[in-house]
């Protein structure tokens, strides 16, 4: 089975998840209103201020219109991704196969049956939630054009199984927009047919949506009945994996430098595993305040565990400590995977 999950409001549950004093109000995350003078769009919107018909990508100044009250916050992107990273660590703790689509978005082959799946999900929902006090909604089907479009099915907070059997059933009522690259234009295209659910889309044959729509035609056909054979699994190769940390206050101290190179090879490693990766090669990287940035690098001749990689790090550090150039950023990567 194919599992779909995606977090609720994201965004707007990690602000108000951080900000007590905001539960419960309308939260907008997204570009500055302004007073209503602002540009640019919402990122996102809580499940509240959604009921006041503010969505992803609303003009911030219709935004504060529908609601003024609203609390408005800036996108904080790094602490999200922080949220999404340590989400898709828990999750590859359920499948070896896990594939991010986007921050708050994944799929995983789940063996076994359905109820197993299910199992699964209640599992990912739990851990989640007691670890990052955060909901997601997971659908589960037996391929990932169904998945997806069930874990849309109950949200915020939903768990939807669709078995074989019942696809045909559960795409027949629905809108077409809940196939993925079926957006408004297409969605107009089509309603001009007198097509708006998945059943009206069956009534046309493959050629008739080629001739409409091009190699996409065929792809709408397949998915009105619920045909997908897209594996699970993250193809593109990944070469390296690194972090690198710029300090608020440029360090110099030798115990302070070993501290943050440590730290940072600890995430290195922490990222590597949630990715099922192994490498031999690392790679240091240091700059100086005055952004002149020294890289240097050494292999093994087995994959690094974190213990030998830190045997590995000190002779590659040894020349940037006891300096008297303060250090602005370290960064550590890991790199030579074994061939795929
Ligand atoms: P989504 O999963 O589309 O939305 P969501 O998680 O906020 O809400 P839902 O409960 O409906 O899943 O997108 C995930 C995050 O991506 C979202 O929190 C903010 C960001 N995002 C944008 O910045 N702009 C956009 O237009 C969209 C759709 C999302
Ligand atoms: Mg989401």
């Amino acid at each position: 089975m194919v599992l779909h999950i995606d977090m609720d409001a994201f965004f707007a549950a990690i602000e108000e998840r951080d900000n007590p004093q905001f539960r419960g109000l309308p939260i907008v995350v997204g570009a500055d209103p302004k007073n209503g003078r602002g540009r640019g769009v919402v990122s996102t919107a809580n499940y509240e201020a959604r009921k006041y018909g503010i969505f992803s990508a609303t003009p911030i100044s219709q935004a504060f219109r529908k609601n003024p009250q609203a609390v408005f916050l800036p996108v904080d992107m790094d602490r999200y991704a922080a949220n999404s990273l340590r989400i898709m660590q828990i999750l590859a703790q359920f499948s070896a196969v896990v594939e991010q689509v986007s921050v708050d978005e994944a799929y995983l082959e789940i063996s076994g049956g359905s109820q197993q799946a299910v199992a699964v999900g209640r599992k990912i929902k739990k851990m989640i939630w007691e670890q990052e006090k955060l909901t997601c909604s997971i659908g589960i089907g037996p391929n990932k054009l169904i998945a997806k479009i069930a874990s849309d099915h109950q949200k915020p907070d939903g768990l939807t199984l669709v078995e074989e059997t019942q696809v045909t059933a559960f795409l027949a009522k629905k809108l077409v927009t809940v196939i993925p690259g079926i957006g408004p234009k297409t969605a107009a295209g089509l309603q001009n047919l007198g097509i708006k659910t998945i059943d009206d889309l069956k009534k046309l044959t493959e050629a008739d949506l080629l001739k409409r729509f091009g190699k996409n035609g065929s792809y709408f056909y397949r998915a009105a009945r619920g045909k997908d054979d897209r594996p699970v699994g993250n193809f593109e190769l990944v070469k390296s994996v690194g972090r690198q940390i710029t300090f608020e206050k440029d360090i110099l101290k030798t115990a302070e430098v070993i501290k943050q190179t440590q730290a940072v090879l600890k995430q290195v490693f922490t990222d590597l595993q949630a990715q099922r990766l192994k490498g031999k090669t690392l790679t240091l990287t240091v700059r100086y305040s005055d952004f002149v940035t020294h890289t240097s690098q050494k292999s093994a001749a087995a994959f690094l565990t974190i213990g030998s990689a830190q045997k590995l790090l000190l002779p590659l550090l040894l020349p940037f400590l006891g300096k008297r150039k303060p250090i602005r950023l370290i960064g550590v990567r890991v790199s030579g995977f074994p061939p795929q």
